[in-house]
């Protein structure tokens, strides 16, 4: 049986991948992070909270990733803890820097030294390509990053060619475009809009503020993601790959379709503050999957409009059930208004 060990596996993408190995036979490990109140209500949702073995690791804790990595002894490393949240890089840009871009290397570090034959997924992201160079990006595409999250995100790319290409680690990035599923955070703009329509439209709030409306992004669904992030490590030699879908939408574009498949018009609740805008964004996002379409017959399937209407009727059912007074693992009910915490503390962050 084949063994796999998941950094961040409480998060949506680990969780997403827990669920996919097991059901491929692996055995399967995963980080966590010591919190004061636990977060494995992902892992819950999916129901593979007791089909894991979890190990408690912090990308920042040297000695802790070296503990997982020799109780685990896994055939394959998915690294995908990081402070994943964009707009929170410009918030922490060192503790940022030290998970995102330290951490990576901590890991190959370990399997340089310890068992060169562990095969490592290193979760790259297409942030990197920041201010753009070109329309479509591929593989070939310049980076230019555009925050501290997508400086800490390069530096591991680069180690993760670096000890390809100078020790042999078989060593892969996926330069993986926006992917969302009813698990995203709450923080990200997606989440944050399907769970804003589905309280509107029970009655329990009563607009939706947010930043940069023109942002454009290319928005897959999670779930087929992991896949092909399991299709990297099966191939013969290590590589990159861009996954994304090749189409873009702007944040309106998002909004407008949530608002609609609650039947509700976004121009009665939607605002917009600069308090959500960011001191640098990233205006315009396409990928090119031709690379993994060839290479591993890795096709995304869900349909922007599918993906909007998947998040919102997961939320509405959420906050009914809610309602109705049952139970169940979920993250909203514990989340203030993010206008109350994510404010900016200091002016000196909008230009
Ligand atoms: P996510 O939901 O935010 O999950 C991040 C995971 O990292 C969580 O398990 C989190 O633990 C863990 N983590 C955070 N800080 C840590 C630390 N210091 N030590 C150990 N673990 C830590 O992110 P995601 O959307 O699943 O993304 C997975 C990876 O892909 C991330 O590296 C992200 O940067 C990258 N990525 C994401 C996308 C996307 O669109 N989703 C696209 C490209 C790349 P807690 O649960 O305790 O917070
Ligand atoms: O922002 C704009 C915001 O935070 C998308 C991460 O998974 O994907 C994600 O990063 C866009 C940006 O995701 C709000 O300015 C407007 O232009 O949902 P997001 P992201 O920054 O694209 C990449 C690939 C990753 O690697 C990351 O880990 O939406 N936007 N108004 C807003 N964004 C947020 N969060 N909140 C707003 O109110």
């Amino acid at each position: 049986m084949k063994k796999a060990l998941i950094t961040g596996i409480t998060g949506q993408d680990g969780a997403y991948l827990a669920k996919l190995l097991i059901e491929k036979g692996y055995s399967v490990y995963g980080t966590y992070r010591r919190v004061s109140s636990p977060n494995f209500w992902r892992l819950q949702y999916l129901n593979v909270l007791d089909k894991i073995t979890l190990i408690p690791a912090d990308m920042a804790d040297m000695s802790s990733l070296f503990e997982a990595i020799s109780v685990s002894d896994p055939d394959e490393i998915y690294n995908l803890a990081a402070q994943s949240y964009v707009g929170a890089s410009f918030d922490q840009p060192l503790l940022t820097t030290e998970i995102d871009g330290s951490g990576a290397t901590r890991i190959l570090e370990i399997i340089r030294h310890i068992n060169k034959d562990i095969k490592f997924y290193q979760a790259s992201t297409s942030e990197l390509y920041g201010t753009v160079a070109e329309n479509i990006q591929n593989e070939n595409t310049v980076f230019c990053p555009n925050s501290p999250y997508a400086a800490a995100k390069l530096l591991s790319f680069h180690n993760t060619r670096i000890y390809r290409e100078g020790y042999g680690l078989f060593a892969c990035n996926g330069i993986l475009f926006n992917h969302e599923s009813p698990l995203r955070g709450l923080e990200f703009v997606t989440r944050k809009i399907t769970n804003a329509v589905a309280k509107i439209k029970l009655g329990l709030q009563k607009e939706l503020v947010l930043g940069n409306l023109d942002a454009k992004r290319d928005w897959g669904f999670a779930p087929e993601y992991v896949e092909a992030m399991w299709r990297m490590l099966q191939q013969e030699k290590p590589d990159d790959f861009v996954v994304a879908t090749g189409e873009t939408h702007s944040v309106r574009e998002f909004v407008n379709e949530a608002f609609k498949q609650a039947n509700l018009n976004a121009d009665d609740f939607v605002k917009t503050d600069k308090i959500f805008v960011r001191p640098h964004d990233v205006n315009l996002l396409c990928g090119d999957p031709s690379k993994i379409k060839n290479n591993l017959n890795w096709n995304c399937k869900t349909t922007f409009a599918e993906l909007v209407k998947v998040m919102v009727n997961a939320d509405i059912k959420r906050w009914e059930n809610f309602l109705a007074g049952e139970s169940f693992a979920w993250d909203a009910p514990s989340f203030p208004d993010n206008i109350t915490i994510l404010k900016r503390h200091s002016k000196n962050n909008i230009k």
